[in-house]
């Protein structure tokens, strides 16, 4: 396959590895949105009779062959006899967003089967099975089994309901959706003492909180895409509120169930595992990337690492082993619609420039198993912090820089800086203001033959700047004269390649202060072409 194609796929995968339907929605289960239409046809609302002959609604369930819903075992419990609802206590409503709709059609059901290690007080096994009296035309959604278990911590899952719209709030007359990030169980367990790795899943906003699904949304799919259909992944079960921030809702993860539902049901539609490769997997919390910083980290190939980020002018990902491409969206629901920015350079550089605004989604694909430094910055390359160490005529200071990072100083006289590379490849440049671009730079030396660069200036106002630029892991000198010298490699000025004396210099500690992102430094060194030396 060649590159451009892979790209294109993988682009593809990601803009359709989420779910698929964020267009006409308006905004209101929790924090969830209306759905309008027939999409989720498996979707079934159970009305429980009251105390006269009236039915309400009460619980979720889905279609799964054309003659079996299924549901919660706790919303089949009568909870003050203990006792199982008999079938005729019981009615399904398909085909039917809105509760309320006159040209609602019930069926009823001939038969309940609740799990039979249901058990109330651990909320453990919290299933059944309802069997309807007559079948029904609706498609059922996909089952998973254990050959092919959904979902993955991390990828995005839709829950669907018309259970209350807040915590104590009131049921949704129109059937509600949210995309909610499955949660690890280590993540889930803090919160709930009988969570089973096994038979349980969790999903939530673990940040924000804001939406989650809720009382009488318990029964309902959990749901997550896999290539043109759904898979149903969950049932909601319970939880501590809802739609608190930092605690996840909790499901039974159905892939263990597949072999008891079964031994009632003739499962139609099992998932075979295809389409798996395109599910994006977000880990929440998702690493935030704070304003002009930087992340080292690897992705593996065809694989995704999502980071987030805020009001950022320019992510700039520098691949140092491997080959990873950028893209960039400006919403957590993956889509062609969401994505602001790609860049798929075969070189080690790709680079987005934002504008901004919101926050902004940042994926680093790998095209192959690959290495990365990943820069944010706002500001354009300019100086963000203004702790710059100036430079004393004749007084060399040896330091570290770490690739792909830069150091700035400020000299006040001289017009000679010579910059000795000791060990790695360090490269120089002189700009006339704190501010870095093409106007500004007097000078670029990015010799790779020798370890000498040198750049020669005239100080017009009061300093410039001088900017070390680390194509490589280097120990450098950088000196300061106001004649031309003569000066040769300095291989034995103390100072080792490891050696890191914390005095601004970026040797792979602390890269407070005076480290910056210049990526229009950058481009100009890769545009020149420069081959990236072997270690
Ligand atoms: C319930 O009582 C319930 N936040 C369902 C879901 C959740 C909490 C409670 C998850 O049916």
């Amino acid at each position: 396959m060649t590159r451009l194609t892979r790209c294109i796929l993988l682009a593809v995968c990601m803009a359709f590895a989420l779910p698929l339907h964020s267009a006409d929605r308006t905004t209101q289960i929790v924090g969830g949105t209306d759905v309008t239409d027939l999409r989720y046809p498996w979707m079934a609302s159970l009305f429980f009779q009251g105390e006269g002959t009236a039915f309400f609604p009460g619980c979720g369930g889905s279609l799964i062959s054309d003659r079996w819903i299924l549901s919660a075992a706790h919303c089949l419990i009568d909870s003050q006899t203990g006792q199982q609802l008999s079938p005729e206590n019981v009615l399904v409503l398909l085909g039917s967003v809105d509760l309320a709709s006159d040209s609602r059609v019930f069926t009823d059901v001939s038969r309940v089967v609740v799990h039979p290690n249901y058990n109330s007080n651990t909320l453990q096994n919290d299933l059944a099975l309802l069997e309807l009296a007559e079948s029904v035309d609706f498609s059922p959604i996909t089952l998973s089994n254990s050959t092919n278990p959904v979902p993955e911590n991390g990828e995005r899952a839709t829950v669907a309901g018309w259970g209350n719209t807040a915590e104590g709030g009131n049921l949704s007359i129109l059937l509600q959706e949210v995309d909610l990030p499955i949660v690890s169980h280590n993540a889930c367990l803090p919160f709930y003492n009988n969570l089973s790795p096994v038979n349980n899943l969790c999903a939530g906003r673990l940040l924000s909180g804001g939406q989650d699904s809720c009382q009488g949304d318990s029964g309902g799919p959990l749901f997550v895409p896999r290539g043109n259909q759904f898979v149903q992944a969950g049932i909601v079960s319970g939880g501590l509120g809802c739609a608190r921030a930092g605690i996840p809702g909790i499901y039974v993860r159905l892939s263990s169930y597949f072999d008891w539902i079964s031994s009632f049901v003739s499962v139609p539609q099992v998932y075979d595992g295809s389409n798996d490769a395109e599910v994006v997997a977000i880990e929440e919390p998702l690493q935030t990337l704070s304003a002009n910083s930087r992340v080292t980290a690897s992705v593996a190939q065809a694989d995704t690492v999502i980071y987030l980020t805020s009001n950022t002018d320019r992510v700039l990902l520098e691949t140092t082993r491997g080959d990873a491409d950028l893209f960039i969206f400006n919403s957590i629901t993956f889509s062609d619609q969401s994505l602001v920015c790609s860049s798929l350079s075969t070189t080690a550089i790709d680079e987005c420039l934002l504008n901004n605004t919101g926050p902004h989604y940042i994926a680093v694909a790998g095209f192959e198993e690959s290495d990365f430094v990943l820069s944010v910055s706002v500001g354009n390359g300019n100086v963000v912090d203004v702790e710059i160490e100036t430079l004393q005529l004749d007084t060399p200071v040896n330091r570290n820089v770490r690739e792909g990072t830069a150091t700035v100083y400020k000299a006040t006289s001289g017009n000679i800086a010579t910059l000795t590379s000791i060990s790695g490849d360090a490269d120089l440049a002189v700009f006339s203001r704190a501010n870095f671009n093409s106007d500004t730079l007097i000078c670029l030396s990015e010799e790779l033959d020798s370890a000498l660069d040198r750049c020669t200036y005239n100080i017009n106002g009061p300093e410039v700047y001088v900017v070390v630029y680390g194509f490589t892991n280097a120990s450098y000198t950088l000196a300061i004269r106001s004649a031309e010298p003569v000066v040769a490699p300095q291989s034995d000025t103390g100072t080792g390649a490891n050696s890191d004396n914390g005095a601004g210099g970026g040797g792979g500690g602390s890269l407070s202060g005076i480290i910056i992102i210049l990526s229009l430094l950058l481009h100009s060194l890769y545009r020149r072409n420069k081959s990236v030396p072997t270690a």
